[in-house]
């Protein structure tokens, strides 16, 4: 089951800059950043809040790190901008095989490594009304590395 928004992917072009906007324009902090060679991003997680689940909501501000990633790609042909939205489940496994049933493209036979070592899919966007949507299952976030 779907509990919650878990993250908003916003593509951008120089990740400093735009933690730096976030930061000044709101006083949004980062919780934790990372590079994910396979995804082709570095990221930065911004906290906005946590939920009644026990999970969180978060922005999640991606730079891509080489010209032919997914998000290098989105970006030259759209330029900055909301990329993805995430949502939130205790099962991405059952939640992606039930979406699966329904007919919508999920895109990896199994989950991938996510942020702070979730597991996430995606489904395809022109099977979700033009939205990039992704599935999470968060690891227990206990002691975050930056
Ligand atoms: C592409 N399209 C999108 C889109 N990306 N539509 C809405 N939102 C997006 N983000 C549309 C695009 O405009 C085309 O429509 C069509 O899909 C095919 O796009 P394409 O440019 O030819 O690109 P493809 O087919 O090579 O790749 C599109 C897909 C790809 C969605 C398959 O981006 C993908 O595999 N995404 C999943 C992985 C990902 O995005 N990773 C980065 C975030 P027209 O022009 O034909 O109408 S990593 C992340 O979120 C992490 C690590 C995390 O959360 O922990
Ligand atoms: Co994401």
């Amino acid at each position: 089951m779907l509990t919650r928004i878990d993250h908003i992917g916003i593509a951008c072009f120089d990740l400093d800059k735009t933690v730096e906007f976030y930061r000044a324009t709101y006083g949004f902090e980062v919780f934790h950043s990372e590079v994910n060679e396979e995804q082709g991003v570095r990221e930065a997680m911004l906290k906005i809040n946590d939920t009644s689940d026990g999970g969180a909501s978060y922005l999640q501000l991606l730079e891509p790190t080489r010209p032919d990633s997914t998000v290098a790609k989105w970006l030259d042909k759209n330029g900055e901008g909301v990329h993805h939205i995430a949502f939130g489940t205790a099962d991405v496994d059952a939640d992606a095989a039930s979406v699966k049933e329904k007919g919508v493209r999920v895109l990896y036979e199994e989950p991938r490594r996510g942020s702070m070592g979730s597991r996430i899919t995606f489904l395809h966007p022109k099977d979700c009304h033009g939205v990039l949507t992704e599935l999470v299952t968060s690891a227990p976030v206990e002691s975050p590395e930056h």
